[in-house]
């Protein structure tokens, strides 16, 4: 088999998505996710110019070799958009090698190692009140874990808690939106927010919180040890991880289990947090990890330290990431959860795809691949538009992490 044609096709159908699609010339094609929210056009760019003229004429089926080509050879290895180019060349490989193989990725991955995977949802509001009350319709839905969100009292607007809560919007971050934080007011303000839902749905829900890596090691303990009776499922991000050793001083303090991973690209970023065990849940995700082929090593590896996956699913990761993910997912022996923010209809129009949400749980589905394709003609109707994260300042002006 050999690869004819590689495209690269950036849509925004409500926000921005950068796909990969490989065609062989055996009438096989497989798709993957190169999305890197506010910076697609970089990664688009990388492809077109560095990596597809590379690889036409290549056997699809050799995915280590090809990965390696494009790590090693390239010489500058790592970073977000090297490894989303790869990741989306890598997924468009096994999807095309599970559909040569007439299987669903999972089955040649190792096989299924559950039923059915383990989601959770977000909940968030401007207030306490607010929040507790979405946490209720998602409770509905049948999610039976759930992310929790509150802005804060006399605090404009806080990231992920209010009207734009879907982290991004291309029509309206044509420029980066300017948020502010006060880390003084969130810590003395959340743990109320998670008594307030004990209160409410009782015990038998997952409680998870995300304080992207807006903390200190010392201000994280503290508000592990304040959360610690509301047995949350995990605290995510709760600081900055560049420096992995932070951790040390979270984890001798308390007993609230910890996640992080989501901005990793590779397992240099995580090898000392998994191998001291000093988290339990790790948010590394397909697109940003360089594909399928690393994910599979980082779960087996984390596995032997006890360290759980909760791969990063977002809006912004596309329906084909969320595809590849679930069947890592179906396979890994140390599943822990998997984040599914959902899509909007439009986008799951362009993403043709297997994968169905029931009750709180995810399944993959049975056709052959990761199971999610592009419509192309749909997706040329939804032009690219310049959009941005949010940038993050405490409330004398200083710049902040968010
Ligand atoms: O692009 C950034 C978003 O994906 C991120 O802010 C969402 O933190 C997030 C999460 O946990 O989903
Ligand atoms: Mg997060």
């Amino acid at each position: 088999m050999k690869i004819t044609d590689i495209r690269v096709i950036v849509t925004c159908p409500g926000r921005n998505f950068v796909s990969v699609k490989i065609v062989t010339d055996e009438g096989l094609h497989g798709v993957g996710d190169a999305t890197l929210n506010g910076r697609e056009l970089a990664v688009a760019t990388y492809l077109t110019e560095h990596v597809v003229p590379t690889l036409i004429g290549r056997d699809p089926h050799r995915i280590e070799d090809i990965w390696q080509y494009l790590y090693r050879g390239a010489y500058w290895r790592r970073g977000p958009v090297t490894m989303a180019a790869i990741a989306a060349i890598d997924t468009a490989l096994w999807d095309i090698k599970a559909k040569a193989a007439g299987m669903p990725l999972y089955q040649l991955l190792g096989g299924a190692s559950r039923d059915r995977l383990l989601v959770y949802s977000h909940a968030q509001g401007t207030t306490i009140e607010e929040a507790v009350e979405n946490f209720g319709r998602k409770h509905e839905l049948g999610y039976r874990a759930i992310r929790a969100q509150t802005g804060l009292p006399g605090m404009p607007h806080v990231y992920g808690t209010g009207p734009y809560s879907v982290t991004n919007d291309a029509d309206l971050d044509a420029m980066p939106r300017e948020e502010v934080w006060s880390t003084s007011k969130y810590l003395n303000y959340i743990p109320g927010l998670f008594e307030a839902l004990r209160r409410t749905y009782g015990w038998d829900v997952e409680l998870l919180h995300d304080s992207h890596h807006r903390l200190t090691p010392i201000e994280a303990a503290r508000l592990g040890k304040d959360l610690e009776p509301y047995r949350l499922f995990w605290l995510e991000d709760a600081v900055a991880a560049e420096h992995q050793e932070g951790f040390r001083l979270i984890r001798q303090h308390t007993t609230t289990p910890l996640a992080v991973g989501e901005v990793f690209n590779t397992i240099w970023d995580a090898r000392l947090l998994i191998s001291e065990q000093l988290i339990d849940y790790i948010r590394m995700t397909t697109v940003h990890a360089g594909g399928v082929t690393p994910m599979r090593k980082i779960a087996d590896f984390a596995a032997i330290y006890n360290v759980r996956t909760g791969a990063h699913g977002a809006m912004d990761m596309s329906p084909i990431c969320l595809g590849a993910n679930a069947h890592l997912g179906m396979w890994a022996p140390n599943y822990g959860i998997l984040e599914y923010a959902g899509y909007s209809e439009e986008m799951l129009e362009v993403f043709p795809h297997a994968w169905r949400f029931e009750k709180g749980d995810l399944y993959p589905g049975e056709a052959h691949g990761h199971g999610v394709d592009i419509n192309e003609e749909l997706a040329a109707k939804y032009p690219y538009k310049r959009a941005y994260l949010p940038v993050n300042r405490l409330e004398d002006g200083t710049l902040w992490h968010w």
